[in-house]
Protein backbone atom coordinates (compact mmCIF):
# COMPACT_ATOMS: atom_id res chain seq x y z
CA UNK A 1 0.00 0.00 0.00
CA UNK A 2 1.61 3.64 -0.52
CA UNK A 3 1.48 6.39 1.64
CA UNK A 4 -1.55 8.05 0.26
CA UNK A 5 -3.52 4.81 0.38
CA UNK A 6 -2.16 4.51 3.84
CA UNK A 7 -3.18 7.98 4.78
CA UNK A 8 -6.52 7.76 3.33
CA UNK A 9 -6.99 4.62 5.07
CA UNK A 10 -6.50 6.07 8.75
CA UNK A 11 -8.03 9.44 7.94
CA UNK A 12 -11.03 6.93 7.66
CA UNK A 13 -10.31 5.00 10.78
CA UNK A 14 -10.12 8.37 12.48
CA UNK A 15 -13.22 9.48 11.17
CA UNK A 16 -14.96 6.21 11.90
CA UNK A 17 -13.85 6.26 15.49
CA UNK A 18 -14.39 10.07 16.78
CA UNK A 19 -17.97 9.37 15.34
CA UNK A 20 -18.63 5.96 16.99
CA UNK A 21 -16.77 8.40 20.06
CA UNK A 22 -19.24 11.22 20.34
CA UNK A 23 -21.76 8.26 20.15
CA UNK A 24 -20.27 6.47 23.37
CA UNK A 25 -22.46 8.44 26.04
CA UNK A 26 -21.84 6.30 28.59
CA UNK A 27 -18.72 4.29 30.58
CA UNK A 28 -19.57 0.68 29.59
CA UNK A 29 -20.01 1.84 26.05
CA UNK A 30 -17.14 3.95 25.68
CA UNK A 31 -15.17 0.72 27.23
CA UNK A 32 -16.38 -1.39 24.28
CA UNK A 33 -14.90 1.63 22.26
CA UNK A 34 -11.83 1.33 23.90
CA UNK A 35 -11.37 -2.07 23.11
CA UNK A 36 -12.57 -1.86 19.31
CA UNK A 37 -9.94 0.77 18.70
CA UNK A 38 -6.99 0.52 20.61
CA UNK A 39 -7.84 -3.63 21.49
CA UNK A 40 -5.33 -6.50 20.70
CA UNK A 41 -7.71 -7.19 17.40
CA UNK A 42 -8.11 -3.37 16.37
CA UNK A 43 -7.20 -1.84 13.20
CA UNK A 44 -4.47 0.62 15.19
CA UNK A 45 -2.71 -2.70 16.31
CA UNK A 46 -2.94 -4.53 13.08
CA UNK A 47 -1.24 -1.80 11.66
CA UNK A 48 1.43 -1.07 13.87
CA UNK A 49 2.37 -4.92 13.52
CA UNK A 50 2.50 -4.07 9.84
CA UNK A 51 5.38 -1.79 9.93
CA UNK A 52 8.37 -3.94 10.98
CA UNK A 53 8.03 -5.31 7.77
CA UNK A 54 8.22 -2.14 5.43
CA UNK A 55 11.30 -0.63 4.46
CA UNK A 56 12.75 2.83 6.50
CA UNK A 57 11.74 5.34 5.31
CA UNK A 58 7.54 4.56 4.72
CA UNK A 59 7.67 2.69 8.19
CA UNK A 60 8.74 6.12 9.58
CA UNK A 61 5.97 8.21 7.76
CA UNK A 62 3.68 5.61 8.09
CA UNK A 63 4.59 5.40 11.57
CA UNK A 64 4.60 8.75 12.12
CA UNK A 65 0.51 8.95 10.95
CA UNK A 66 -0.38 6.07 13.01
CA UNK A 67 1.09 7.92 16.17
CA UNK A 68 -0.60 11.14 14.88
CA UNK A 69 -4.24 8.98 14.57
CA UNK A 70 -3.38 7.19 17.86
CA UNK A 71 -2.94 10.42 19.55
CA UNK A 72 -5.94 12.36 18.35
CA UNK A 73 -7.86 8.94 19.29
CA UNK A 74 -6.78 9.14 23.00
CA UNK A 75 -7.19 12.48 23.16
CA UNK A 76 -10.59 12.07 22.44
CA UNK A 77 -11.34 8.96 24.29
CA UNK A 78 -9.91 10.64 27.39
CA UNK A 79 -11.69 13.54 26.80
CA UNK A 80 -15.43 12.01 26.76
CA UNK A 81 -14.31 9.70 29.57
CA UNK A 82 -14.54 12.62 31.48
CA UNK A 83 -17.44 14.50 30.05
CA UNK A 84 -19.11 11.08 30.37
CA UNK A 85 -18.30 10.63 34.39
CA UNK A 86 -19.30 14.14 34.51
CA UNK A 87 -22.33 13.74 33.67
CA UNK A 88 -23.29 11.25 35.38
CA UNK A 89 -22.22 12.97 38.61
CA UNK A 90 -24.27 16.07 37.82
CA UNK A 91 -27.54 13.46 37.06
CA UNK A 92 -26.94 12.19 40.50
CA UNK A 93 -26.57 15.16 41.99
CA UNK A 94 -29.99 16.32 40.67
CA UNK A 95 -31.13 13.67 41.63
CA UNK A 96 -30.36 13.42 44.95
CA UNK A 97 -31.23 17.59 45.41
CA UNK A 98 -32.70 18.02 48.92
CA UNK A 99 -36.12 20.27 49.35
CA UNK A 100 -35.25 21.49 52.83
CA UNK A 101 -38.23 22.92 52.95
CA UNK A 102 -39.98 19.87 53.26
CA UNK A 103 -41.80 18.62 56.30
CA UNK A 104 -39.87 16.39 58.24
CA UNK A 105 -41.14 12.97 58.78
CA UNK A 106 -42.58 12.04 62.16
CA UNK A 107 -40.81 9.44 63.66
CA UNK A 108 -43.26 6.53 65.28
CA UNK A 109 -42.19 6.28 68.88
CA UNK A 110 -43.37 2.76 70.58
CA UNK A 111 -45.24 2.92 74.22
CA UNK A 112 -44.63 0.36 77.00
CA UNK A 113 -47.54 -1.60 77.04
CA UNK A 114 -49.97 -1.21 79.75
CA UNK A 115 -49.26 -4.32 81.59
CA UNK A 116 -45.36 -3.18 81.80
CA UNK A 117 -46.06 -0.46 82.45
CA UNK A 118 -48.04 -1.54 85.63
CA UNK A 119 -45.88 -4.41 86.46
CA UNK A 120 -43.10 -1.90 86.14
CA UNK A 121 -44.40 0.21 88.74
CA UNK A 122 -45.21 -2.10 91.22
CA UNK A 123 -41.54 -3.35 90.87
CA UNK A 124 -40.62 0.02 91.73
CA UNK A 125 -42.54 -0.11 95.31
CA UNK A 126 -41.27 -3.44 96.15
CA UNK A 127 -37.78 -2.64 94.91
CA UNK A 128 -38.38 0.83 97.21
CA UNK A 129 -39.43 -1.78 100.54
CA UNK A 130 -36.20 -3.80 99.87
CA UNK A 131 -36.91 -6.80 98.03
CA UNK A 132 -35.54 -8.12 95.48
CA UNK A 133 -36.74 -9.33 91.53
CA UNK A 134 -36.17 -12.85 90.45
CA UNK A 135 -38.08 -14.53 87.50
CA UNK A 136 -38.50 -18.08 86.55
CA UNK A 137 -39.68 -20.51 83.91
CA UNK A 138 -43.00 -20.68 82.07
CA UNK A 139 -42.71 -24.55 82.09
CA UNK A 140 -42.50 -25.66 85.99
CA UNK A 141 -42.71 -29.71 87.04
CA UNK A 142 -45.66 -30.42 88.73
CA UNK A 143 -43.50 -30.98 92.06
CA UNK A 144 -42.77 -27.36 92.38
CA UNK A 145 -46.52 -25.92 91.04
CA UNK A 146 -48.32 -27.77 93.71
CA UNK A 147 -46.54 -30.77 95.90
CA UNK A 148 -44.32 -28.25 97.10
CA UNK A 149 -47.10 -25.31 97.75
CA UNK A 150 -48.92 -27.84 99.99
CA UNK A 151 -51.12 -29.01 97.16
CA UNK A 152 -51.40 -32.53 96.63
CA UNK A 153 -52.60 -34.50 93.67
CA UNK A 154 -56.06 -35.02 94.97
CA UNK A 155 -56.44 -31.70 96.66
CA UNK A 156 -59.52 -29.53 95.08
CA UNK A 157 -57.58 -26.84 94.79
CA UNK A 158 -56.41 -28.70 91.39
CA UNK A 159 -59.46 -28.08 89.73
CA UNK A 160 -59.26 -24.44 90.29
CA UNK A 161 -55.89 -24.24 89.03
CA UNK A 162 -55.92 -26.59 85.93
CA UNK A 163 -53.52 -25.94 83.65
CA UNK A 164 -51.75 -27.05 80.20
CA UNK A 165 -50.02 -30.43 80.53
CA UNK A 166 -46.74 -30.73 78.55
CA UNK A 167 -45.93 -34.79 80.11
CA UNK A 168 -47.61 -35.91 83.51
CA UNK A 169 -44.62 -34.07 85.19
CA UNK A 170 -44.42 -30.58 82.99
CA UNK A 171 -46.88 -28.15 83.12
CA UNK A 172 -47.43 -24.42 82.16
CA UNK A 173 -47.25 -22.92 85.94
CA UNK A 174 -50.51 -21.85 87.53
CA UNK A 175 -48.73 -19.21 89.56
CA UNK A 176 -44.92 -17.61 89.84
CA UNK A 177 -44.96 -19.48 93.55
CA UNK A 178 -42.60 -22.00 92.48
CA UNK A 179 -40.51 -19.47 91.74
CA UNK A 180 -40.49 -19.04 95.36
CA UNK A 181 -39.80 -21.85 96.46
CA UNK A 182 -36.86 -22.46 94.21
CA UNK A 183 -35.60 -19.10 95.38
CA UNK A 184 -35.94 -19.91 99.03
CA UNK A 185 -34.31 -23.60 98.31
CA UNK A 186 -31.37 -21.37 96.69
CA UNK A 187 -31.02 -18.32 99.77
CA UNK A 188 -31.68 -21.04 102.24
CA UNK A 189 -32.12 -23.19 104.75
CA UNK A 190 -33.34 -20.93 107.46
CA UNK A 191 -32.14 -17.88 105.65
CA UNK A 192 -34.44 -14.29 105.49
CA UNK A 193 -35.62 -12.93 102.51
CA UNK A 194 -38.11 -10.40 100.60
CA UNK A 195 -38.74 -11.50 96.65
CA UNK A 196 -40.89 -10.62 94.43
CA UNK A 197 -41.74 -12.70 90.82
CA UNK A 198 -42.96 -11.23 87.90
CA UNK A 199 -44.29 -13.45 85.23
CA UNK A 200 -46.52 -15.21 83.01
CA UNK A 201 -48.75 -18.02 84.03
CA UNK A 202 -51.49 -20.13 82.50
CA UNK A 203 -54.92 -21.53 83.73
CA UNK A 204 -57.47 -23.92 81.72
CA UNK A 205 -59.79 -20.71 81.76
CA UNK A 206 -62.50 -19.74 79.05
CA UNK A 207 -61.25 -16.38 78.10
CA UNK A 208 -63.79 -13.64 78.31
CA UNK A 209 -64.09 -9.42 79.94
CA UNK A 210 -61.52 -10.86 83.18
CA UNK A 211 -60.81 -13.62 82.66
CA UNK A 212 -57.45 -14.92 79.95
CA UNK A 213 -55.93 -18.41 79.84
CA UNK A 214 -52.61 -16.78 79.92
CA UNK A 215 -51.78 -13.69 82.43
CA UNK A 216 -49.59 -11.86 84.30
CA UNK A 217 -49.09 -12.26 88.11
CA UNK A 218 -46.67 -10.73 90.88
CA UNK A 219 -46.57 -12.41 93.61
CA UNK A 220 -44.30 -11.74 96.57
CA UNK A 221 -42.57 -13.45 99.89
CA UNK A 222 -41.32 -12.53 103.08
CA UNK A 223 -39.64 -15.22 105.11
CA UNK A 224 -37.74 -14.54 108.29
CA UNK A 225 -37.73 -14.80 112.31
CA UNK A 226 -41.10 -13.25 113.52
CA UNK A 227 -42.59 -12.56 110.51
CA UNK A 228 -45.84 -11.47 111.58
CA UNK A 229 -49.59 -11.13 110.12
CA UNK A 230 -48.91 -7.21 110.85
CA UNK A 231 -45.64 -7.03 108.48
CA UNK A 232 -48.22 -8.58 106.25
CA UNK A 233 -50.77 -5.56 106.76
CA UNK A 234 -48.38 -3.07 106.76
CA UNK A 235 -46.40 -4.00 103.79
CA UNK A 236 -49.47 -4.57 101.85
CA UNK A 237 -50.63 -1.07 103.13
CA UNK A 238 -47.59 0.92 102.02
CA UNK A 239 -47.88 -1.13 99.15
CA UNK A 240 -51.62 0.44 98.34
CA UNK A 241 -50.65 3.87 99.69
CA UNK A 242 -47.68 4.00 97.01
CA UNK A 243 -49.66 2.71 93.63
CA UNK A 244 -53.14 4.65 93.76
CA UNK A 245 -51.91 7.21 96.59
CA UNK A 246 -51.25 8.37 100.07
CA UNK A 247 -54.93 8.54 100.84
CA UNK A 248 -55.15 4.84 100.21
CA UNK A 249 -56.54 1.91 103.37
CA UNK A 250 -56.59 -1.32 102.58
CA UNK A 251 -59.18 -3.73 104.15
CA UNK A 252 -58.45 -7.82 104.45
CA UNK A 253 -61.13 -10.31 104.62
CA UNK A 254 -60.68 -14.04 105.38
CA UNK A 255 -60.10 -16.41 102.83
CA UNK A 256 -58.49 -19.65 101.77
CA UNK A 257 -55.31 -20.76 99.81
CA UNK A 258 -53.74 -24.00 100.39
CA UNK A 259 -50.33 -22.56 100.58
CA UNK A 260 -50.92 -19.91 103.48
CA UNK A 261 -52.64 -20.32 106.61
CA UNK A 262 -54.53 -17.75 107.45
CA UNK A 263 -55.57 -16.09 103.83
CA UNK A 264 -56.55 -13.43 103.33
CA UNK A 265 -58.28 -11.43 100.42
CA UNK A 266 -56.71 -7.67 100.77
CA UNK A 267 -59.07 -4.69 99.44
CA UNK A 268 -58.43 -0.97 98.28
CA UNK A 269 -60.77 1.74 98.23
CA UNK A 270 -62.42 1.76 95.22
CA UNK A 271 -60.00 3.73 92.93
CA UNK A 272 -62.99 4.82 91.17
CA UNK A 273 -64.89 6.63 93.75
CA UNK A 274 -62.80 7.11 96.64
CA UNK A 275 -65.13 4.76 98.77
CA UNK A 276 -68.46 6.54 98.47
CA UNK A 277 -70.10 3.87 96.37
CA UNK A 278 -69.88 3.44 92.19
CA UNK A 279 -70.40 0.57 89.43
CA UNK A 280 -66.92 -0.27 89.82
CA UNK A 281 -66.87 -1.35 93.10
CA UNK A 282 -70.87 -2.42 93.10
CA UNK A 283 -71.34 0.53 96.05
CA UNK A 284 -68.92 -1.21 98.04
CA UNK A 285 -66.33 1.06 98.09
CA UNK A 286 -63.86 -1.41 98.17
CA UNK A 287 -62.10 -3.67 95.42
CA UNK A 288 -60.12 -6.61 96.13
CA UNK A 289 -56.58 -6.24 94.52
CA UNK A 290 -54.39 -8.86 96.01
CA UNK A 291 -54.64 -12.13 98.01
CA UNK A 292 -52.09 -13.10 100.79
CA UNK A 293 -51.75 -15.04 103.76
CA UNK A 294 -48.82 -16.16 106.44
CA UNK A 295 -46.89 -18.67 104.38
CA UNK A 296 -48.15 -22.32 105.49
CA UNK A 297 -45.52 -24.36 107.35
CA UNK A 298 -46.01 -27.27 105.17
CA UNK A 299 -44.56 -25.05 102.45
CA UNK A 300 -41.73 -23.50 104.84
CA UNK A 301 -40.64 -27.28 105.31
CA UNK A 302 -40.78 -28.61 101.66
CA UNK A 303 -38.52 -25.80 100.83
CA UNK A 304 -35.88 -26.70 103.91
CA UNK A 305 -36.95 -23.96 106.24
CA UNK A 306 -37.64 -24.54 109.94
CA UNK A 307 -41.15 -24.60 110.15
CA UNK A 308 -41.05 -23.28 114.11
CA UNK A 309 -38.34 -20.49 113.82
CA UNK A 310 -39.19 -19.30 110.95
CA UNK A 311 -42.53 -18.01 109.16
CA UNK A 312 -43.47 -15.98 106.75
CA UNK A 313 -46.25 -14.12 104.59
CA UNK A 314 -46.77 -13.83 100.49
CA UNK A 315 -49.33 -12.25 98.52
CA UNK A 316 -49.97 -12.12 95.00
CA UNK A 317 -51.87 -9.97 92.18
CA UNK A 318 -52.88 -10.02 88.34
CA UNK A 319 -51.20 -6.51 87.36
CA UNK A 320 -53.71 -6.44 84.14
CA UNK A 321 -56.55 -6.24 86.95
CA UNK A 322 -54.68 -3.41 88.28
CA UNK A 323 -53.68 -1.87 85.13
CA UNK A 324 -57.77 -2.13 83.94
CA UNK A 325 -58.52 -0.36 87.16
CA UNK A 326 -56.09 1.98 87.24
CA UNK A 327 -56.68 2.64 83.40
CA UNK A 328 -60.82 1.66 83.25
CA UNK A 329 -60.45 -0.64 80.52
CA UNK A 330 -63.34 -2.84 80.79
CA UNK A 331 -62.20 -5.77 78.89
CA UNK A 332 -58.77 -8.14 79.93
CA UNK A 333 -58.98 -9.07 76.01
CA UNK A 334 -57.95 -5.59 75.66
CA UNK A 335 -54.86 -6.15 76.54
CA UNK A 336 -54.23 -8.92 74.43
CA UNK A 337 -54.63 -8.07 70.86
CA UNK A 338 -52.44 -5.59 69.98
CA UNK A 339 -54.41 -2.89 68.40
CA UNK A 340 -52.53 0.11 68.26
CA UNK A 341 -55.64 2.15 68.53
CA UNK A 342 -56.01 0.75 72.08
CA UNK A 343 -52.22 0.68 72.72
CA UNK A 344 -51.56 4.33 71.60
CA UNK A 345 -53.80 5.74 74.21
CA UNK A 346 -50.98 5.05 76.77
CA UNK A 347 -48.29 6.83 75.34
CA UNK A 348 -46.31 8.53 78.08
CA UNK A 349 -46.05 12.12 76.80
CA UNK A 350 -41.91 13.50 77.35
CA UNK A 351 -41.16 16.57 78.52
C1 LIG B 1 -44.94 -19.33 98.43
C2 LIG B 1 -45.91 -19.46 99.38
C3 LIG B 1 -47.09 -18.78 99.24
C4 LIG B 1 -48.73 -16.45 97.03
C5 LIG B 1 -50.14 -16.00 97.15
C6 LIG B 1 -52.15 -15.35 96.55
C7 LIG B 1 -52.32 -15.43 97.89
C8 LIG B 1 -53.22 -14.95 95.61
C9 LIG B 1 -53.82 -14.51 93.35
C10 LIG B 1 -54.04 -13.07 93.21
C11 LIG B 1 -54.67 -12.81 91.89
C12 LIG B 1 -53.32 -15.00 92.05
O1 LIG B 1 -53.02 -13.39 90.06
S1 LIG B 1 -54.01 -13.97 90.84
O2 LIG B 1 -55.02 -14.70 90.20
N1 LIG B 1 -52.86 -14.86 94.34
O3 LIG B 1 -54.33 -14.72 95.99
N2 LIG B 1 -50.91 -15.67 96.14
S2 LIG B 1 -50.89 -15.91 98.59
O4 LIG B 1 -48.47 -17.34 98.06
C13 LIG B 1 -47.30 -17.99 98.14
C14 LIG B 1 -46.33 -17.85 97.21
C15 LIG B 1 -45.15 -18.53 97.36
C16 LIG B 1 -43.64 -20.07 98.56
Amino acid sequence: MHQEAWNEELQALREEALESLRLSVDEASLEAWRVRYFGKKSQLTAWSRQLGGMDPEERRAVGQQLNAVREVLESGYKGQLEEVRAQAIRHQLAAETLDVTLPGRARRVGTLHPTTRTIEEIEAVFLALGFTIAEGMEVETDEYNFEMLNVPKDHPARDMQDTFYLTDELLLRTHTSPMQVRVMKQIGPNQPLKVIVPGRVYRRDEDDATHSHAFAQIEGLVVGEGVRMSDLKGTLEAFAKALFGQQQSIRLRPSFFPFTEPSVEVDVRCIQCQGTGCRVCKDTGWIEILGAGMVHPHVLEAAGYDARRFSGFAFGMGPERVAMLKYGIPDIRLLYQNDLRFLTQFRRVLS
